[in-house]
């Protein structure tokens, strides 16, 4: 049984969405937040104090990404396929990682999560500027194939659609790519991502 120690409102829903995709049974051991988003006890199995982490037998995971390649890898293709497109699922999900997460949160926190008072109007144009440039990648790779790889929906498709998941849920001006905007609704609508929702959302 994998135990994801998280909320479903923080990043501790990309696992539970990458469990679901899997098919794996799995628990949501519940932490959450405190006052301005610090955790609301300390969670000893992650060093860094964040959620999610990941409990799977003896192993213990931090990093929800990496721990979504895990999980995927526990379930095999077509979620987490071998050979090259294994490889290219890294380079996706380090894609996510190194060049669009912080670009996402940039301007998040200037836009809608931080208190009015404190957002920077400059912050979050330069987030979206910066953003827009990975996007524009992405629209172009998107009009070769529906998913990242090709024709299959694989764990790459869900770790930059959970990152990219928050923006499109708050407002971000996605209409100069329509490749993207198909592309994340059909990875949000799958069954699977729509049972997380549910847990996140409802
Ligand atoms: N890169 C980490 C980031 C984890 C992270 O920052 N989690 C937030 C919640 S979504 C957290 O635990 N915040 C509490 C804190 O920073 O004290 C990951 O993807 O797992």
């Amino acid at each position: 049984m994998l135990r994801i120690h998280g909320i479903p409102r923080s990043r501790a829903f990309r696992c539970i969405w990458a469990a679901e995709e899997a098919g794996l049974p799995y628990e949501v051991v519940p932490i959450g937040f405190a006052s301005g988003f610090k955790l609301e006890r300390p969670l000893a199995i992650n060093p860094n104090n964040k959620i999610p982490a990941l409990e799977d037998g003896d192993l213990v995971l931090f990093e929800s990404l990496a721990i979504n390649l895990h999980i995927a890898k526990k379930a095999g293709a077509p979620l987490m396929p071998s050979g090259d497109d294994e490889s290219r699922v890294l380079q996706w999900t380090l894609w996510t990682a190194t060049e669009v997460e912080a670009h996402v949160l940039r301007w998040g926190y200037n836009t809608y999560l931080k208190p009015p008072a404190e957002r920077v109007p400059a912050e979050a144009s330069a987030g979206k500027e910066a953003l827009d440039l990975r996007l524009a990648v992405l629209e172009g790779e998107l009009a070769k194939r529906p998913f990242l790889l090709g024709e299959a929906f694989t764990i790459a498709d869900l770790n930059l659609a959970c990152v990219l998941y928050a923006a499109r849920a708050n407002g971000y001006d996605l209409a100069r790519f329509p490749k993207v905007v198909a592309w994340i609704d059909a990875c949000l609508d799958r069954p699977a991502a729509r049972r997380a929702r549910a847990l996140r959302e409802g």
